[in-house]
């Protein structure tokens, strides 16, 4: 079992129904249990063009299902809430479900980043897993927490 933290983002219609939903979705899926949810927040746009806010949260999972089949089914549900492929990039989304940490793992893939790669510079991200865990670090070690105040958007 490896317990992983995933990060859910919609601003697109019911902002909120889709982030629940997402975490619905998860709930469902096998090999997959949701322990945590954070709370969620309404967030600035962090890149992209001028667009709405985002309601974020994050969610811990525990999971016998491999990094790469978890990034399968963050898609899957993606696609099943709506999304639509080819649209641009950090632009609006009814449904973002980013993979943030896998256990301890490091993984460098051109589709697969985990840690994901801007978990430390995106307050929307950094508050909801502080929130769940307040001394969560990296897998060299280095806390979360210490991020936060260079990591970019308003929460
Ligand atoms: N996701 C992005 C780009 N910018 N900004 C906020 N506030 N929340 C997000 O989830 C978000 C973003 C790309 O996935
Ligand atoms: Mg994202
Ligand atoms: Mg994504």
């Amino acid at each position: 079992m490896t317990r992983a933290y995933i990060g859910v983002g919609s601003n697109v219609g019911d902002r909120a129904a889709f982030c629940r939903r997402a975490v619905e979705s998860l709930r469902t899926s096998p090999g997959i249990s949701v322990g945590a949810i954070s709370s969620l927040y309404e967030t600035s746009p962090v890149g992209g063009p001028p667009q709405r806010s985002f309601v974020n949260l994050v969610v811990e999972i525990e999971t016998q299902v491999s990094a790469r089949e978890l990034l399968g089914v963050c898609k899957e549900i993606e696609r099943r809430l709506g999304r639509e492929p080819g649209e641009i990039r950090w632009g609006p989304r009814v449904a973002d479900l980013d993979i943030l940490t896998y256990g301890e793992d490091k993984v460098n893939e051109p589709d697969l980043e985990i840690p994901h790669p801007r978990l430390t510079s995106r307050r929307f991200v950094l508050i909801p897993l502080l929130e769940m865990d307040p001394a969560a670090a990296d897998p060299w070690g280095a806390r979360y927490a210490d991020f936060l105040d260079e990591a970019e958007g308003d929460v």
